[in-house]
């Protein structure tokens, strides 16, 4: 666990000491499949080995074990032969059923799904207000399993890890320090926030078109943010990599768009990252448009549960209503035939790739199509003293076309519809039909 106090109590991945040590056995409950590779990789990017699985079929966890109680018989011997010394569960449990089960398996700790992806988040945190994002995160997490905040310290110090804390009342104390803590953190991501909402108004009063990058974790946004905009993001084969956002330029037609690139999404994200992260999530929220980057070289059924699992993150946060293109990445992975079979299944999405830079300019003229069906066609004459707006305009449009007069500039251009509105009242003197005085005097 990293230096925030609010890690789960026995599990320690992230110190390099304690990763050998760990050898994980994975488990859960589900309906049907057996796939846990995705859990494996999970505690692969948290430095833990996995040493074995197991799967029960059964329409719903167990209540109080999360596996039933026959199957904790044959994980027990499995744990044995395997010498294990961690469980792993695919789905969050219930503080109870982290109990339980732990009760039943005498002397194995256990760990969830959502303690594994907190970890993650905890080490890979750099900025200032990821981490408070992740502190917050890890503490709404523990409060419900308050005994990771004082077992933390006998860990560190080898104790036994299963050792139980102190009585009530010490639980209590324990309780209020958290909650203390946790308002503490909210009001100074607050603080962070207010800063972001200055930038923000700055950008959104220069109204330059907004992309935002949104996909699966892994799915190469940030490849695409650097292709796209010659940024240099870090970039890794690795779950989480990227949790702050960053936002870079990027010219396209004579137009100057905004593009974002943000955390990652992941099946059963848990639901106290996307409340921790909500400052970070309305990037996405607020962009124009939103590329939904998927790695199209996932097998079918994959593929459909990676786009399902973002298509609920986006709803989730608010992002229900926007203009979104399927990006299907990594098609240099992929031979002619499934290319083709993508391209009939995903009929409205580009297919490109971002290391090869294959069919990058489709992608680009994709966009520009998305914001030129916002855009309106005006028809203005500026007066001479305002060369501020002039040059605005020159901003907003690149290729729009200016004429001298007599009254002012003549300009025709396409401008975003709410952008169009501010200059309004220079409109439609001139219509498009009427004619423009040529090179005359200007009315002295
Ligand atoms: N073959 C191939 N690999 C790619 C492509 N795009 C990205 N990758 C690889 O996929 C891995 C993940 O790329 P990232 O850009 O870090 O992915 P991300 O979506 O930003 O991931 P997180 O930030 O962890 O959510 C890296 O190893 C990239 O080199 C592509 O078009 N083709
Ligand atoms: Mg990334």
């Amino acid at each position: 666990m990293t230096s925030t106090n609010g890690g789960h109590p026995r599990y320690v991945p992230t110190r390099p000491e304690a990763r050998a040590k760990q050898r994980a056995f994975l488990i859960a409950a589900l309906p049907e499949g057996d796939d846990l590779s995705e859990l494996g990789e999970l505690l692969r990017t948290a430095g833990v080995a996995s040493v074995g699985r197991m799967v029960q079929h059964r329409e719903q966890p167990h209540p109080n074990t999360y596996l039933g109680e026959g199957k904790i018989e044959e994980l027990k011997l499995a744990l044995k032969a395997s010498d294990a010394n961690v469980v792993v569960s695919d789905d969050e449990l219930t503080p109870r059923q982290e109990r339980n089960l732990e009760k039943a398996l005498g002397d194995v700790p256990v760990v969830d799904r959502t303690a594994v992806i907190l970890d993650i988040f905890a080490d890979h945190a750099q900025s200032a207000e990821g981490k408070l994002q992740v502190e917050l995160a890890q503490l709404e997490y523990n409060l419900a399993r308050m005994r990771g905040l004082w077992t933390h310290l006998e860990r560190i110090g080898g104790g036994n890890p299963l050792a139980r804390g102190p009585g009530e009342t010490q639980i209590e104390t324990d309780r209020r320090l958290a909650r203390d803590r946790i308002a503490a953190l909210k009001r100074r991501l607050d603080h962070v926030r207010s800063t972001r909402d200055v930038q923000r108004a700055e950008r959104e009063r220069a109204h330059l078109p907004t992309v935002a990058l949104a996909g699966y974790t892994n799915a190469g946004k940030s490849t695409l943010l650097n292709a796209l905009t010659g940024a240099e993001v870090s970039v890794r084969d690795r779950l989480f990599h990227t949790l702050d956002p960053s936002t870079r330029t990027m010219r396209l037609g004579g137009r100057v768009y905004l593009v974002t690139d943000t955390v990652g999404f992941i099946s059963k994200l848990p639901h106290q990252l996307v409340e921790a992260f909500g400052a970070t999530l309305e990037e996405t929220t607020r962009a124009d448009l939103i590329l939904h980057v998927v790695d199209a070289s996932a097998p079918e059924e994959e593929l459909d549960d990676m786009l399902k699992a973002v298509d609920d993150v986006l709803a989730e946060i608010g992002a229900g209503g926007q203009a979104r293109l399927l990006v299907l990445n990594k098609i240099d992975l992929l031979d002619d035939e499934r290319r083709r079979e993508l391209s009939f299944r995903h009929p409205g999405a580009v297919a490109v790739s971002a290391v090869s830079g294959e069919d990058l300019d489709e992608l680009g003229v994709r966009i520009a199509a998305v914001f030129e069906a916002t855009l309106r066609d005006v028809d203005l004459l500026v007066p001479y003293r305002e060369g501020a707006r002039l040059a605005e305009l020159h901003e907003l449009d690149g290729e729009l076309a200016r004429e001298d007069t007599a009254t002012g500039v003549r300009v025709q251009a396409r401008l975003p519809a709410p952008v169009a509105a501010r200059f309004a009242r220079w409109e439609s003197a001139h219509g498009p039909t009427a004619a423009v005085p040529g090179g005359g005097a200007r009315p002295g």
